[in-house]
């Protein structure tokens, strides 16, 4: 029998690709010089879409391919992944939760920490030489005991949670309901009043059309100037022209930011913000969990066209 046809939109590490290659017929988009022409020749024939958290497929590339029987997203977010396109035409989604939870929850850490200590300075500081110059290290401002506010309380969200609870913080969390699983945390059911209530305000929401800048200025600026805001959701989440002027400004203390509009590509006004912590979007990036990040792409992908249910379907 002939292996079915894929449309890979990006790639993928070689433990990954060399499986994906003997499982199917990968048609590998993303080293086409003209997508369009790739496209027009390839996608006829395409029956599933291999593709990336922040790549997705949007309407053009779906409607490039009218045999389309299945997405799968490597990622937990599907939304690049152009849904309506995808009920119009019945065709199935997957992604990859649960396994990268823990993981993205991790950075998020690491960045309150890392922003919050000057660690990226501190480490100038001892190879420039300055410590021997110049003596101790700027006082910076302390983590544990803070207050610290979640926003979206879904898989990552109450792993970042659990996480803050060990540093003794007083935690609140936003989301559209109060959720019986976190009964230890406040919940506020308006953004606003968490961001007055943060020190630390994580963006951890599944990005969709509804929470597109809900981080707008008014949230930003109620975090305030001894405030952060770590984003390891999707940029979408956050108005980043208030960020930017609010980071400028002073309104706003420092932020931590593993995502951006138009990434890889990122607004430059950034790169002259010395409160911002940039990260390349690789909350899930260690080998265990882009492994099995892969592992699961690949089996539901071999379960749609064995006839068997999906592992972890979105629609
Ligand atoms: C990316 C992500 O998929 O899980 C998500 O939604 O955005 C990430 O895990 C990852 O960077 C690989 O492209």
């Amino acid at each position: 029998m002939s292996k079915p046809s894929i449309l890979q939109v990006g790639p993928y590490p070689a433990w990954d690709q060399e499986p994906l290659d003997q499982a199917f017929d990968v048609k590998r988009l993303f080293e086409a010089s003209d997508a369009t022409a790739f496209l027009s020749k390839h996608g006829p024939s395409v029956r599933a879409i291999a593709t990336r958290g922040e790549l997705g497929a949007d309407a053009d590339m779906i409607a490039a391919c009218p045999k389309l029987e299945v997405i799968s997203v490597y990622g937990v977010g599907y939304d690049a992944v152009d849904l309506e396109a995808c009920r119009a035409r019945n065709i199935r989604v997957t992604n990859t939760p649960d396994v990268l939870t823990q993981d993205v929850a991790d950075l998020g850490m690491a960045m309150m920490l890392c922003q919050s200590r000057g660690m990226i300075g501190a480490e100038t500081w001892v190879r420039d030489g300055s410590w021997a110059r110049e003596g101790l290290y700027p006082l910076k401002r302390r983590v544990f005991g803070r207050k610290a506010g979640v926003l979206g309380l879904g898989r990552i969200g109450f792993e970042v949670a659990k996480r803050l609870t060990g540093f003794d913080m007083d935690v609140a969390y936003s989301d559209i309901e109060a959720k019986d699983y976190a009964p230890d945390w406040t919940f506020m059911a308006d953004p606003l009043d968490l961001a007055q209530h943060s020190d630390f305000l994580f963006v951890t929401l599944a990005a969709s059309e509804h929470t597109r800048h809900i981080v707008n200025a008014d949230l930003i600026n109620a975090v305030g100037p001894e405030g952060m805001i770590i984003n390891i959701s999707r940029a979408a989440n956050v108005d980043e022209n208030a960020l930017i002027a609010a980071l400028g400004s002073g309104a706003l203390g420092s932020a931590a930011l593993d995502v951006f509009e138009g990434e890889p590509a990122l607004d430059p006004r950034f790169l002259e913000l010395d409160n911002v912590l940039l990260q390349p979007h690789h909350a899930s990036g260690t080998i265990e969990t882009r492994k099995a990040m892969g592992k699961l792409l690949r089996d539901n992908l071999t379960a749609h066209f064995a006839g068997d249910g999906l592992l972890t379907p979105v629609l």
